[in-house]
C-alpha cells in the first residue's frame, strides 16, 4: 500500500541508512583510512529509496559513478560495502574495484560504473537477456545528467524502444555534470522531451519529494511490467556536496547550498512524518540506528583483511597482465 505511514517510515529508513553511509565513508577518507575520492550523493537520497522501494530481488540495477544510494537501497550489504571502499579482501570486488564499482548479483546489483553513460548498454543488454529468456523481471538504469550527452543515451534508447525491452530508465539530474552546469551543454528542449524523441515516454518528478518519487515510479514500473517497454523518469535533485570528496565545490556560492538545505529530502519528509502524528524520538531513532549500523559496517571494513598479491590478477580482465607479471 502507498502512501501509508509505515511505507513513510521505510523511505526515512532508508534515505537514513544512505546518509549514514556517506557520512561514514566520508569520514574514514577524511582519516584517510579509505584511498581515492568518493562521489557521494548526500541530498539526492530521495531518488534511491523512492525507486528502489517498487523493485523485486529479481529486477536489476545498473549504476553509475555515485552509486552507494543506488546499492544499498537495492538490497547489498553495506559492510561488504565499506569493505570495498577500504580496499579489503570482504569487500564486493574483493577490495579491487573500489567506491565506483560496487556489484553484488545476488540482490540484482549489476554494477556501478566509473564511465559516464557506461551502465546504459549494459542495463539494455540486461533487459534483452531477460526478454530471450522469458524472465518477467525488469532493469532500472540510473544515470546523472551529464550522461545524456553521451553516444550510449542514443544508442541504448534506440535500442530498447525498437525492441521494446522492460527497462526504466532513470535520469538522476542534479544540474552539473561534474562542475559544468548541464544546461550550458545540452541542445534542445529538454531530456524529457529528448527520450520522447526516440520513442520512451517519460515524466519529471521534484527528486527531493520522495513520495512523489515513490508515486511516479510505480506508475513507470506497473506500465512497464504491463507492456513490456521502457519507460523514462527524470528526477531533478541537488548534489549538496562536491563532485568528489576532495572538491570542497568552492566554485559555487554558499547561498546557493544553503538554499538547496532547506528542500533536502531527508527534513522534507521528517517534517511530513511530523505532520501525521510521528514522534520526534522515534524519527530520531531511526537516524541513531542508520548511524550505528555504518560504524558497525567501519568496524567490520577496518578488521577485514587485505587481499593477497597472488589474488592481484584473479577477477581482473587481463590483456596485458602476463608482461605485468614478469
Ligand atoms: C566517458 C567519461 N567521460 C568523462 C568522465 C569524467 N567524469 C566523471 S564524472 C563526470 C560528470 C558526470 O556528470 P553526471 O552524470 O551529471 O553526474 P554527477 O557527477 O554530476 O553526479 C565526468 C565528466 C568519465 N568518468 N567518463
Amino acid at each position: 500500500m502507498r502512501n501509508t505511514v509505515p511505507r513513510r517510515l521505510e523511505l526515512f529508513r532508508t534515505m537514513w541508512r544512505i546518509r549514514a553511509f556517506e557520512e561514514e565513508a566520508l569520514d574514514a577518507h577524511r582519516a584517510q583510512e579509505i584511498a581515492g575520492p568518493l562521489h557521494v550523493s548526500i541530498g539526492q537520497e530521495a531518488v534511491s529509496a523512492g525507486l528502489c522501494i517498487n523493485l523485486e530481488t529479481a529486477d536489476r540495477l545498473t549504476s553509475n559513478h555515485r552509486g552507494h544510494g543506488h546499492v544499498l537501497a537495492k538490497g547489498a550489504d553495506p559492510k561488504r560495502m565499506l569493505a570495498e571502499l577500504y580496499g579489503r579482501a570482504d569487500g564486493y570486488c574483493g577490495g579491487k574495484g573500489g567506491s565506483m564499482h560496487i556489484a553484488d548479483f545476488s540482490v540484482g546489483m549489476l554494477g556501478a560504473n566509473g564511465v559516464v553513460a557506461g551502465g546504459i548498454p549494459i542495463a539494455v543488454g540486461a533487459a534483452q537477456g531477460l526478454k530471450l529468456l522469458g524472465e518477467k523481471a525488469l532493469v532500472v538504469c540510473i544515470f546523472g545528467d551529464g550522461a545524456v550527452n553521451r553516444g550510449p543515451f542514443l544508442e541504448g534508447f534506440n535500442w530498447a524502444a525498437l525492441f521494446r525491452l522492460p527497462v526504466l530508465f532513470v535520469c538522476e539530474d542534479n544540474g552539473v555534470a561534474a562542475f559544468t552546469q548541464t544546461a550550458t551543454m545540452t541542445a534542445g528542449p529538454g531530456i524529457v522531451a529528448r527520450a520522447q524523441s526516440m520513442g520512451v515516454e517519460g515524466r519529471s518528478v521534484d527528486g527531493n519529494d520522495v513520495v512523489a518519487v515513490d508515486e511516479a515510479v510505480a506508475e513507470l514500473v506497473e506500465a512497464i511490467r504491463a507492456t513490456g517497454e521502457p519507460r523514462f523518469l527524470h528526477a531533478q535533485t541537488y548534489r549538496l556536496m562536491g563532485h568528489t570528496s576532495t572538491d570542497a565545490a568552492a566554485w559555487r556560492s554558499q547561498e546557493e547550498v544553503q538554499s538547496a538545505r532547506q528542500s533536502e529530502p531527508i527534513g522534507r519528509l521528517r517534517a511530513l512524518l511530523l505532520e501525521e502524528g510521528c514522534s520526534e524520538r522515534d524519527l530520531d531513532g531511526i537516524e541513531r540506528a542508520a548511524r550505528q549500523e555504518m560504524q558497525e559496517a567501519r568496524r567490520f571494513a577496518q578488521a577485514a583483511p587485505w587481499p593477497l598479491p597472488e589474488d592481484a590478477f584473479s577477477d581482473v580482465q587481463d590483456i596485458g597482465a602476463e608482461a605485468w607479471r614478469r
